[in-house]
């Protein structure tokens, strides 16, 4: 019987460009009531906040509205870390609502060298503490932080277990408990809605420290954490710049283009990150009002950059490159330019100079140092001016 499971499993997946059955995407561009929005003012009060409550309602939940109080405590601070090049702190961040608090933990350096304040780049780390240790005893090429600091930018990053355990029993234990009105609403918010509020938080927190340009700030997650960093980046328009890394199914790749994994398999596998109400589109994703190409539409006007892996087919490098492809549609009304092309470039040949930024990694599914250069590469050219 197991056998048999497995092997049904394995037949839901496809990887066959040829097996990719014909599909319809939504129109970003088309409200609710027939009219098609052609300027950025009609993008902005009419069709961006319906697309915004499309993506509530149905897929990541409402993201849960404020609190009663907010505390910044500093529990570290290193004046001379890195060798003298960078200025450590570690911050709590505490959140109050009715009478419950919850506390994110920030790990953030700032390089002592260029003139105050910073840009900087928060990672929303999703893999194990020890790869953003602000020590320094371990160093991970998931979050190169002297490489970051040596190229002027400040680096952060929280880990995601404070805003939400990432389990499917215990992931109300964090954030979610201050918002109990949440649980049991079929679009109530779950574990990837809670890290892209603490993400907000996080900001919260820049906007009151002096070191920090709170106008230049980049959100960044790999896969899970990408799919956080799509959904802050899109709901809270502070964040300046997104960067999506494997973020595959349900985060950059588009849901109605059958190839790796699906709706199905993800809620099956963690139905605690999505609204309940995503369930719904389990083989079923044609009847989804939405499709990932909107939710990189809603980063608009701001520079968005998506990566893939050549050996991560699970998160359809094709379909999250096209999802990139329709979004130009919204970054049109601003007349930002995009330097897309229509098939999507060849491996290791990123696309930087652009509003709308990729590139397909050779190698596996991983945030990488290749990653990280071109992030930098991406923030230096957006930085620059010259476009
Ligand atoms: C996988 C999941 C993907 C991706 C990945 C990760 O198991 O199916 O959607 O999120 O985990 O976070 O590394």
């Amino acid at each position: 019987l197991a056998v048999l499971i497995l092997f049904n499993k394995a037949q839901a997946q496809n990887y066959d460009e040829s097996k990719v059955p014909a599909y319809t995407l939504p129109e970003v561009l088309a409200s609710a009531d027939g009219t098609v929005v052609d300027n950025k003012a009609a993008w902005e009060k009419k069709r961006r906040p319906e697309v915004l409550r499309l993506f509530e309602n149905n897929v990541y939940g409402q993201m849960p509205q404020g609190y009663d109080s907010i505390a910044f405590t500093l529990t570290n601070d290193v004046v001379n870390a890195m060798d003298g090049q960078a200025h450590l702190k570690e911050v709590t961040i505490t959140v109050w609502r009715k009478n419950k608090s919850a506390d994110i933990n920030l790990v953030l350096f700032v390089p002592t060298k260029p003139q105050k304040p910073v840009p900087a780049f928060l990672l929303i780390n999703n893999r194990d503490k020890s790869n953003t240790d602000p020590s320094r005893t371990t160093k991970s090429a998931f979050w190169p932080a002297e490489m970051v600091i040596d190229s002027g930018y400040a680096v952060a990053a929280f880990h995601v277990s404070d805003a939400a355990p990432d389990n499917k029993d215990t992931y109300q234990e964090g954030a979610l408990q201050l918002y109990p009105e949440q649980e049991g609403a079929d679009n109530g918010t779950k574990a990837i809605g809670a890290w892209a509020w603490a993400a907000s938080r996080v900001m919260d927190y820049f906007q009151e420290d002096k070191d920090i340009d709170a106008r230049r700030v980049a959100v960044v997650g790999h896969s899970r954490g990408g799919k956080a960093a799509l959904w802050a980046g899109a709901q809270d328009q502070r964040f300046a710049m997104v960067y999506s890394n494997c973020s595959g199914n349900t985060g950059a790749a588009l849901s109605r283009r059958r190839f790796g994994e699906t709706v199905k398999v993800i809620n099956d596998q963690f139905p605690h990150w999505f609204a309940d109400n995503y369930k719904k589109y389990n083989e079923n994703e044609a009847a989804l009002p939405v499709d990932q190409h909107m939710l990189l539409s809603l980063i608009a006007p701001r520079p968005v950059y998506v990566t893939s892996a050549t050996e991560d087919l699970w998160a359809d490098p094709k379909g999250s490159y096209l999802s990139l492809l329709h979004a130009q549609k919204a970054y049109k009304l601003y007349r930002r330019h995009s330097a897309l092309t229509p098939e999507p470039p060849a491996v290791n040949s990123p696309i930087i100079n652009s509003y709308l930024g990729y590139h397909n990694r050779e190698g596996a599914h991983d945030l990488t140092k290749y990653d990280w250069a071109n992030f930098i590469q991406f923030a230096n050219y957006h930085a620059s001016g010259q476009h």
